[in-house]
């Protein structure tokens, strides 16, 4: 893209439904605050929208379960999440919110645009309706069984259990989670974008035009367009939302997804009133900070929804994230585990740098990453403290030592002088070139290259050994240094603003200029720099202690409460129970059942002898894995022909809440056949 004039950055809408969490922040806010404060700092025309996405179900049914109005909860994580990403530094230009009157009536004016082009198709069709809450049941309203996996707690839209992706009619045994009841079916009237329409365009759009955007929003831009697109709905039988803004559509509101990203728009009408040269003047560079999850409607359903309107320009780029994980499981806010920002900032005051630091040097860019506590320690002790802060605190010691804080008049310089200083440049070109390209660790890994340099230019020259006998030399070694430090100030300042804030209060300079960097005279001989304090500070093994404690707390309240879920069985007698032969058995072969996913043939050693059973558990165990394993099974379950193969009983296994199986396994390895009472 030529004559780029501004720069629209947008954050995905965090839903006002819970806390905002590491995993959050790694994937969109993190690396959307550091683009976006380069190019404030480049001097240009860039402004940073977001706001809280304030429809959709898991609002509406939160509300349900805590008896609350919808508005009631937004009101409150609104207000929690604004606060927090101001507190820990990330400057939108504007944080807005969906509820307000400037988007319903944006979000009307665009529906309404598409409708009077004739835009949408319409289309009857049957859904299921709650006859006792007198309400149709979209997505999460209603539960079933799943038909791919027979989880009896799918949702209306997906079951969780197998990840397959479903509509409300697809559920075997389907009620309702508003009352209860079971549904009927009833006709409703719905509109839909005609997505197929597009795909020629976004076929050549994505796949052609835009070969540069990251691999996996690429991959799977390519797989849903080699997939074939479909007419979306975009309305929904609800009563929380922006409603419909047509004749008669009473009762119906805009599905989440058509009005979340129309958000984006109206925050921007919100804070300038020339917006428009944001939104339709091709000279705009618009750039979308998203999770993996949002790609589909970033890259496919807001742009068809642009184009079909026709006066919007489109994205330039998409720089998606993965998922980060935290302490090798899936952040959830359900389950409670997660590491939440408000927390985080009352735990740590004054350390926001440290956990932005930690996010962006292991944000999720190409794949799937984890956070752990140890790492965030190690990232503080081993790189902050032992690099950055290590190398400014000698500087600004020893200036304060030898010259009182003045900055010394540099001599000649030496040739490995020359080097140092012209490296300064070159790692200002390398952190650009990885933030334009949306590599934000490897920019991150960069500018820390500048404090390992200037480390490395200390122990080299050693000041402190030298000014005993040539302290006309240390006048040079100084000055280079501190231009080092005056360079850090501006390389390091789009991802540690608050520390670079106050070293900058200490060397005694503004200046805040992207361009400047790379200069070696950003402090000029006689300039005064203040007393410095210490940049970071070790994070001792006891506040790690306690975070890890409270996650340990969070996975024991999840256990126990996983083990509630299931309701005691009606109660057997004595005899009832022994007549099971529940025993000890080594399993001593393994293979999958071809042409299955979830079968294992084991052969296995009962005492008694040696059988074949058919288990489905190839989605948690390799077969080489389990040679050898000590198992217990029912051994006198009447034998089973499954996939052709006889199974001459059933392994016992738990199923933990998220279903996953696990194998039951003697506390100690006994006797095969050794009786289970
Ligand atoms: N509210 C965020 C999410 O999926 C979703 C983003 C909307 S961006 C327009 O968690
Ligand atoms: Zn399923």
């Amino acid at each position: 893209m030529n004559n780029i004039k501004r720069y629209l950055v947008t954050s995905a809408l965090p839903y006002a439904n819970g806390p905002i969490h590491i995993g959050h922040l790694a994937g969109v806010y993190v690396p959307s605050d550091i683009y976006t404060r380069y190019l404030r700092m480049k001097g240009l025309d860039v402004i940073s929208v977001c706001g809280s996405d304030e429809h959709g179900v898991p609002i509406t049914l939160k509300a349900r379960k805590e008896g609350v109005t919808p508005q009631e909860i937004v009101d409150r994580y609104h207000e929690l999440n604004k606060k927090a990403f101001a507190d820990f530094g990330i400057a939108f230009d504007i944080y807005s919110r969906t509820s307000g009157k400037v988007h319903y009536e944006t979000a009307s004016e665009f529906f309404r645009k598409l409708y009077d082009d004739g835009e949408f198709t319409e289309k009857t069709s049957e859904q299921y309706y709650d006859e006792e809450a007198g309400c149709f049941l979209a997505d999460r309203y209603i539960m079933g069984t799943c038909p791919h996996c027979g989880n009896e707690n799918a949702y209306g839209d997906q079951c969780e259990k197998c990840g397959t992706s479903l509509s409300p009619n697809d559920l075997i045994n389907p009620h309702s989670t508003v009352s209860g009841s079971k549904p009927v079916l009833r006709e409703t009237l719905h509109w839909y974008l005609p997505l197929d329409k597009y795909e020629p365009w976004l076929k050549k759009w994505i796949l052609e035009d835009h070969k540069e955007w990251k691999a996996n929003v690429y991959g799977q831009c390519k797989s849903w367009l080699d997939q074939g697109l479909h007419p979306r709905a975009v309305s929904r039988d609800l009563d929380w939302g922006v409603p419909v803004p047509v004749e008669g559509a009473n009762g119906k509101v805009l599905y989440v997804w058509f009005d979340a990203p129309i958000g984006y728009i109206s925050a921007t009408k919100e804070l300038t009133p020339d917006w428009e040269k944001y939104w339709k003047d091709e000279e705009t560079k618009m750039v979308h900070f998203i999770g993996k999850d949002n790609i589909v409607f970033h890259c496919i359903i807001f742009p068809s929804m642009l184009k079909a309107e026709g006066s919007f320009i489109l994205p330039e780029n998409v720089p998606a994230n993965e998922f980060l994980n935290l302490e090798n499981d899936k952040i959830s806010t359900s389950r409670n585990w997660a590491v939440w920002l408000h927390e985080y900032l009352e735990d740590f005051p004054g350390k926001q740098d440290v956990l932005r630091y930690a996010l962006c040097a292991s944000a999720p860019e190409t794949k799937d990453n984890d956070f752990t506590w140890k790492d965030f320690q190690a990232r503080n002790n081993n790189e902050l403290v032992a690099i950055l802060g290590n190398f400014v605190n000698r500087t600004l010691i020893l200036t304060g030592n030898y010259y009182e804080g003045k900055i010394p008049e540099p001599g000649t310089t030496t040739p490995g002088d020359d080097a140092v200083l012209k490296e300064i440049g070159k790692i200002k070109d390398n952190v650009e070139t990885s933030l334009e390209s949306y590599r934000f660790r490897e920019a991150l890994k960069e500018a820390m290259n500048l404090a390992r340099l200037g480390n490395k230019y200390l122990a080299d020259e050693e000041p402190w050994k030298v000014v005993k006998t040539d302290p006309e030399r240390v006048k040079t070694i100084m000055n280079v240094a501190l231009q080092i430090t005056a360079n850090l100030t501006i390389i390091c300042e789009p991802f540690l603003p608050f520390s670079m804030e106050k070293l900058r209060g200490w060397i005694n300079i503004n200046e805040l200029d992207w361009n400047k960097a790379g200069s070696t005279v950003l402090l000029p001989a006689g300039h005064v720099i203040n007393k410095p304090g210490l940049l970071f500070e070790k994070i001792e093994d006891e506040e790690i202690t306690r975070q890890t404690e409270k996650l340990l707390a969070t996975k024991k309240a999840n256990d126990t409460a996983g083990s509630k879920a299931t309701p005691s069985k009606d109660p057997i007698t004595f005899d009832d129970f022994s007549k099971i032969d529940i025993r000890t058995a080594t399993i001593l072969e393994a293979e999958k059942v071809p042409k299955t996913t979830k079968l294992l043939k084991l052969k296995i050693d009962t005492g008694i002898d040696v059988r074949t059973i058919v288990s489905g558990i190839a989605e948690y165990y390799e077969p080489a894995d389990i040679i050898g394993r000590q198992i217990s099974i029912v051994a006198n379950l009447e034998p089973r022909k499954i996939k052709g193969i006889d199974s001459q009983g059933m392994i016992l296994m738990a199923e933990d809440r998220d279903g996953k199986l696990v194998m039951v396994t003697p506390a100690q390895n006994v006797g095969n056949g050794s009786m289970i009472k």
